[in-house]
């Protein structure tokens, strides 16, 4: 990127170079979507409003066209590369949330299944929010679940996918924490295009989320639950 068209993006209004964002977002142009967040952040701008607002729905654009047929791998590998450069410069100012760990979250993408982004955005904003996050990474084997859920003791297994054919996954997963009597010990979030609450229900997930603010908002709500369940029945439990 040349320093001409670096001074073309800061004599951008905000709301411009919002759009601008997106559309570099969807040509993957890799230097003005990392130039553009730069003087967002510069301008004062929140991490998680460029990230929501401006890299997100870029992506959204993305998956979009990739849909209707008018973009194809290449095209989208390149978006993905330019995302990530930048996710990866507002991943720090996210952060660890600061203070008390709120809990344990455990996160991966199903076997079969290479989609990381939508995963690396809910790992994202549970750290900002205050919560321990281990990324088991994508296509992750049943196996590779259960001795990280034995190991790590986390009190959330979320898991992601984004393919119809790697969905029911999920399934064998939860399957073979019951099998192993784990079911009841970790509350299960799950979340990716092709699911909805229907499936999870089924699967034998707690809960469905439809994006990282509702996984937050559903890892803080279904932990204080579960939590109090737990101080409940040591209270009653004789001895
Ligand atoms: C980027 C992308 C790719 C990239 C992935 C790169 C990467 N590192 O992730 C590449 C090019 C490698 C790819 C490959 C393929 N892809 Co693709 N891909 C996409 C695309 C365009 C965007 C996905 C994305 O990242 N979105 C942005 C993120 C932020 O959104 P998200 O993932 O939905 O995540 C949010 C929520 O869903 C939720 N969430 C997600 N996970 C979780 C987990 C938990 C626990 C919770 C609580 C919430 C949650 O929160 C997230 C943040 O808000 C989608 C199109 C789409 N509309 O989704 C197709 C798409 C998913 N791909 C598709 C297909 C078919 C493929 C391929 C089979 C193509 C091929 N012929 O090779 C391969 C499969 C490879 C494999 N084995 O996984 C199809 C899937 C169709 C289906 N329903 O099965 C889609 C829908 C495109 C289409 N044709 O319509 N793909």
């Amino acid at each position: 990127m040349t320093e001409d068209s670096e001074w073309k993006l800061r004599d951008l209004t905000h709301a411009q170079l919002l759009r601008q964002l997106r559309t570099d977002v969807h040509r993957g142009s890799r230097a003005q979507v990392l130039a553009a967040t730069q003087i967002l952040l510069e301008c004062g701008w929140d991490a998680r409003r460029i990230l929501h607002e401006g890299l997100l729905e870029g992506m959204r654009e993305v998956g979009r066209d990739c849909r209707a047929g008018l973009l194809f791998v290449p095209e989208v590998l390149r978006a993905v590369d330019a995302l990530k450069a930048a996710m990866a410069v507002l991943r720090p100012l996210i952060g660890s949330g600061g203070g008390k760990v709120l809990g344990k979250v455990l996160i991966g993408t199903v076997k079969g299944d290479l989609h990381d982004i939508g995963k690396d955005v809910v790992a994202m904003m549970l750290a900002g929010a205050g919560f321990e996050v281990i990324d088991l990474g994508v296509d992750t084997p049943v196996e590779r679940f259960m001795q990280a859920l034995a190991e790590h003791q986390p009190d959330i297994l979320a898991m992601s996918a984004l393919l119809t054919t790697s969905m029911p996954y999920i399934k064998t997963v939860i399957d073979r924490m019951r099998e192993f009597n784990m079911r009841n010990e970790h509350i299960v979030l799950v979340g990716g295009g092709p699911l909805n609450a229907e499936f999870a229900k089924a699967a034998g997930a707690d809960a469905y989320c439809r994006d990282a603010t509702a996984a937050v908002e559903t890892a803080r709500s279904l932990l204080a639950a579960h939590r109090a369940v737990r101080a409940c029945s040591r209270l009653v439990a004789p001895g």
